[in-house]
């Protein structure tokens, strides 16, 4: 170990973890372009503004949704779906971001995965108390794709079990700049989120979280 191997060790992201079958944690993966992500969520908002999904079974969702790329998705009492236009707006969803498409493509190869074409950015804004239950992903028609999750401002604990809803969960903690890659045998398994914490903040989003997931739907 010489000097050098220290300073490259600093700047380098962590070693992905392995957290599940086909599944990789990149803690801090995007760190160092978190402030340009949230610039970016932003700018999407502003086009497709954040809203309170109703769930086929007429529940509101506690955390905010928008979309970017060529599919959003969308929930109703009609059921869930993905969509090409924004029912709020009924215009396409704005483009994915060049930023937001090349580290989805990174961090899909570092957990293994190359040649991810992300057609689809589900963005979800959580406040004190908002929470997602356990779920299940299948919404889109190509199960060989990951799925990468970016985690942004606030901390939140996240859950998830096995292919059935009865499998034993596990919990991690997901930190600002904190990247998931979601593929193999851990792209059908049950996940959600804890209910945000009263305490939970950070310095660029106060008391707000980001969760960005990009998808190959079609
Ligand atoms: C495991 N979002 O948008 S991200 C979702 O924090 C969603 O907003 C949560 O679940 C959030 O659907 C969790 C982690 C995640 C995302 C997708 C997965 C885990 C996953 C797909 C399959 C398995
Ligand atoms: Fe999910």
């Amino acid at each position: 170990m010489s000097p050098t191997d220290d300073l490259f060790a600093e700047s380098l992201p962590a070693a992905p973890k392995p957290i599940a079958d086909g599944a990789w944690l990149l803690r801090g993966f995007v760190l160092s372009e978190a402030e340009q992500l949230i610039n970016a969520i932003q700018q999407v908002a502003s086009q497709a503004p954040f809203r309170h999904q109703t769930t086929p079974g007429g529940h509101v969702m506690s955390a905010a949704m928008s979309s970017c790329g060529d599919l959003g998705w969308v929930t109703d009492r009609q059921g869930y779906r993905y969509s090409s236009t924004d029912p709020l707006t009924d215009r396409p969803w704005p483009a994915m971001p060049a930023l937001l498409r090349q580290i989805a493509m990174e961090a899909a190869a570092a957990g293994g995965y190359e040649h991810f074409e992300p057609d689809a950015c589900l963005i979800n804004r959580y406040t004190t108390g908002a929470r997602m239950g356990l779920h299940q992903d299948k919404d889109e028609d190509d199960m060989a794709a990951p799925i990468v999750s970016v985690s942004l401002g606030a901390s939140i604990r996240f859950l998830f079990g096995g292919t059935a809803r009865t499998d034993k969960a596990a919990g991690w903690k997901l930190e600002h700049g904190d990247v998931v890659v979601w593929g193999g045998a851990s792209r059908l398994f049950f996940h959600g989120v804890a209910p945000l914490g009263k305490r939970a903040e950070h310095p660029t989003t106060g008391p707000m979280r980001y969760n960005l997931t990009f998808r190959k739907v079609r």
